[in-house]
């Protein structure tokens, strides 16, 4: 018999998982205490084994968009449970997502459909490397772009949360095929472009990183990328797995009018189901097998109620004013906690962009992991647990996004923003 408070269940997992979880930011160790289990959640709320409800701005860490078991995303997963859950053999609703992802997202003229972020980063590096015939993948310090070898390094999200640069068990000469600069510095890419020569195969890059908090693009600095990348011909892949359909339909490429030649997508794809993408120009996707040469498979890609969830999900984002009404609860909570901020002189940054936000607590702009890593993390800390105590639940990381969802009233954010001037008044 399973105990049923999140305290002693914690306690069992330990013996049972690494660390009690199976995602190293959910055990709650960079800001103490112990982590609440989920029994259920709905719409915006969601709510603890032992009955305690929270508003929710973790969201699953971004696919619940339209807020916890949406009625029609749940009766659409319902009705393709009736007829399968997982043939091994194509279907139609894999023929629909592309349709819908390749019309939406627009530098994505083909795609391959995944099960994970990881796995959709991994595998558009193995593309890049055999269309470039290069080797060498430039990333940013501070983004995250799953756990696949080469991307252990300086990353973000659990690796920042751990205070980890990098992970035993990668290879050194995986490793050295890794070369890490600083965000929204053109000249380091222009300065690794130079030092590797003509051995760069892609610079990957979160267009709008999310998984060292949320930290935008400065003026001109993707259009800068993307005349670089393209003069030494170097792939440039922006990782959409985040603000893919979360910026807008067309995720951050769209808002900023900026095209890559291969773009990761996941999370909102599949409607809180595990699914992932990679899809860009049609003369690199013909490289996957089977239509070329570079191999990349799944028994689980494309699956029927990954599709299904996903599909309906989009169909609702694609309703008048969703993003609209998206981004002005992202500004209300924004803008108040920043007025709060300059009323009290607390140093904390607020960055923001449509429903993604981090609140950082570090006076002065975070414009990259250089400026993200000065935020002082035991302040964040007790304010996550401040937050936790008036049921409002933040990713319990000073390096992760707060995600909001169509579900999410207004209410539940001037609530919000009422807990987080309270919870910010006890720790400065
Ligand atoms: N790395 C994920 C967030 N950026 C964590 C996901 C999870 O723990 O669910």
């Amino acid at each position: 018999m399973t105990a049923a408070t999140s305290t002693a269940l914690f306690s069992e997992a330990q013996e049972l998982l690494p660390g009690g979880v199976n995602s190293p930011v959910r055990s709650f160790a960079s800001v103490g205490g112990s982590p609440f289990f989920v029994e259920r959640a709905s719409g915006a709320t969601i709510w603890d084994v032992e009955g305690k409800s929270y508003i929710d701005y973790v969201g699953s860490y971004g696919p619940m968009i339209l807020g916890h078991a949406a009625a029609p995303v749940v009766a659409a997963i319902a009705r393709q449970a009736e007829k399968g859950t997982s043939f091994g053999a194509p279907t139609a609703l894999e023929v629909d997502m592309a349709r819908v992802v390749t019309a939406c997202v627009p530098s994505v003229a083909m795609v391959r459909f995944v099960s994970s972020g990881t796995e959709a980063t991994m595998s558009a590096i193995r593309l890049a490397r055999a269309f470039t015939k290069r080797r060498v993948i430039v990333k940013c310090e501070g983004c995250y772009h799953g756990h696949g070898d080469a991307f252990l390094s300086r990353a973000g999200s659990g690796l920042a949360t751990l205070g980890l640069s990098s992970s035993p068990g990668v290879p050194e000469a995986f490793a050295a095929l890794t070369v890490t600069i600083p965000f929204n510095d053109a000249a380091a890419l222009r300065a690794a472009l130079d030092a590797h020569g003509d051995d760069v195969a892609a610079f990957i890059v979160e267009p709008v990183p999310a998984n060292m908090g949320v930290v935008l693009p400065r003026s001109g600095y993707l259009e800068e990328i993307r005349e670089l990348t393209a003069s030494r011909g170097v792939l440039l892949i922006f990782d959409e797995v985040i603000s893919g359909f979360r910026l807008g339909l067309g995720g951050a490429q769209a808002h900023f009018g900026v095209m890559p030649d291969l773009t990761c997508l996941g999370k909102i794809i599949g409607g809180g189901l595990p699914v992932g993408a990679y899809g860009g120009r049609k003369d690199i996707m013909q490289m996957v097998a089977p239509c070329g040469p570079v191999y990349q498979a799944g028994t689980l890609s494309g699956n029927p109620l990954a599709m299904r969830a996903g599909l309906e999900t989009i169909a609702h984002l694609k309703l008048p004013e969703t993003y609209e009404r998206l981004a002005t609860f992202g500004e209300i909570l924004a803008s108040g906690l920043r007025e709060a901020a300059t009323r009290h002189s607390w140093p904390l940054t607020v960055n923001q962009l449509g429903s993604i936000a981090t609140p950082f607590f570090v006076a002065g702009g975070v414009a990259s992991w250089d400026d993200a890593r000065r935020a002082d993390t035991g302040r964040f800390s007790r304010f996550h647990r401040e937050l936790l105590n008036r049921g409002v639940f933040l990713a319990p990381s000073q390096f992760e996004a707060m995600f909001l969802s169509t579900a999410h009233s207004a209410l539940d954010v001037e609530a919000t923003l009422r807990a987080m001037i309270a919870a910010a008044a006890t720790v400065f």
